[in-house]
């Protein structure tokens, strides 16, 4: 075993505390490190590509708050527009220009995007762009993907990845079956399955909704073809198509997997990124649906503090900096150099091993794979990854705390750090 050197009595102090005062003692299920084992870190101040906990230990992150911190943790320009933002107060609930701004960016961005809204959260994001798919098509069906996560909407607790498949959860109590009878689910990758679901529900699917580069069933990349099938099967049968881009939207490329793919949806959702680590949903695409959106139609959808100048001026600074030339190249660059050496660590050591990177996003799986759905993905040793985790965090490096999640790299992420981590990995490796 490693050897154990960071002191974490602090952590779990506040931690035992935590679940006195709410459920599992976090905010977020995944959070509390069930899959992985032990206790989770409690953190204190992040910074780059480092975390301090508040035992002082220091860690490189991998996390990056689940995919915001694409510039790196409190970037200096991000702070100092948000002190700037500040002054002129935190809330608005009206019309502002800063709504104007991040909007005309994401419409510049993402090819399919000509209008937009802004809500608080992924979730929000994909609860308003269900109703809209059945709005527009008169269509009640959707189609979903085993492992993919839409954030927890009762329409989507089906079959959901992230922290459902994380906690092993039979989908979740509390969901009338009401709410999920139409939420279809077939396999990722498997078009004849989508191809058999549109042939028992003629004209009742409104649309395919996934992550067009799996992040919630651990990192799964669509196979060739799979997202150009799609595209022509919605066609076909008159349903959308829609990329949930909250994780890939700004990471995969600026324009999102959409634009590395050549794939163009018809509604995209967004997060994560574009609130630059403030909460931060929005949904878009064609004129013609999103004009069905209250109030310039009768789809309701609102929010208190959709749009805020906060959160509008932490996700305009963040694609400002990811505009910078190189941006895209560079955490191409490290995070194939990090997932290509985590994978050499692991086969010199071993270890049945597959995974790799696309842009700011990789993955591992300990099965020997190819992994292609979410059912390979099952197949992966899971107690070895926990293991693997607790060995690597002990040694100051900060994973998802999960074999059904995806890793994230930044800007601020230097070789070193790579490196730094390709090390210690070996050494936990040889030791697991
Ligand atoms: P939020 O409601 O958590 O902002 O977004 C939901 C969501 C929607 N779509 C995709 C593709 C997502 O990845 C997410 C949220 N991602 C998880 C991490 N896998 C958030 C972390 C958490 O649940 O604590």
């Amino acid at each position: 075993m490693v050897n154990t050197t960071i002191k974490t009595t602090k952590s779990q102090e506040v931690f035992a505390a935590a679940q006195n005062l709410m459920p599992g003692g976090v905010s977020s299920p995944v959070r509390a490190f069930k899959s992985v084992g032990g206790q989770p870190i409690v953190f204190d101040r992040v910074k780059g590509a480092y975390i301090w906990d508040v035992d002082g230990n220091q860690y490189i992150d991998y996390v990056g708050t689940w995919g915001p911190a694409i510039c790196g943790h409190a970037h200096p320009e991000v702070i100092s527009a948000l002190h700037e933002a500040l002054e002129k107060g935190t809330s608005f609930g009206a019309p502002s220009v800063l709504e104007n701004v991040l909007a005309e960016m994401v419409i510049a961005a993402v090819p399919s995007i000509e209008m937009v809204r802004f809500v608080n959260s992924g979730t929000e994001a994909c609860m308003a762009v269900l109703r809209l798919m059945r709005a527009f098509t008169n269509r009640e069906k959707v189609i979903k993907f085993e492992g993919c996560y839409h954030g927890h909407a009762d329409m989507f607790l089906v079959k959901a990845g992230s922290g459902v498949a994380t906690l092993g959860l039979p989908d979740s109590p509390g969901v009338p079956k009401s709410a999920t009878v139409s939420t279809l689910t077939a396999p990722y990758n498997d078009l004849e399955a989508v191809k058999a679901l549109f042939e028992q529900n003629p004209d009742q699917i409104s649309g395919v909704i996934l992550e067009p580069v799996v992040g919630n069933a651990g990192f799964i990349t669509p196979d060739a073809g799979f997202l150009e099938g799609l595209r022509e099967l919605t066609h076909e049968h008159g349903a959308l198509l829609v990329f949930d881009e909250v994780m890939t939207g700004f990471r995969i490329a600026y324009g999102g997997a959409q634009e590395k793919f050549g794939i163009t949806p018809d509604l995209t959702t967004m997060g994560k990124v574009i609130g630059g680590g403030l909460p931060v949903g929005a949904y878009g695409g064609r004129r013609d649906i999103m004009s069905m959106i209250a109030p310039a139609g009768p789809v309701y959808q609102a929010g208190t503090l959709s749009g805020n100048p906060l959160a509008m001026t932490a996700g305009i600074k963040t694609l400002e900096l990811l505009q910078k030339p190189g941006s895209y190249e560079y955490l191409e660059r490290i995070t194939k150099r990090l997932a290509d050496g985590l994978l050499k660590a692991a086969q010199e050591t071993g270890h049945a091993v597959c995974g790799g990177n696309i842009s700011a996003m990789f993955g591992l799986f300990f099965t020997s794979g190819p992994v292609h759905n979410y059912e390979d993905a099952k197949k992966s040793d899971t107690a070895k990854f926990g293991r693997f985790h607790r060995g690597m965090l002990e040694r100051g490096v900060y994973l998802a705390p999960s074999q059904f999640e995806a890793g994230f790299t930044s800007l601020a992420h230097t070789e070193e750090d790579i490196d730094q981590t390709i090390a210690i990995a070996r050494d936990v490796l040889s030791n697991l």
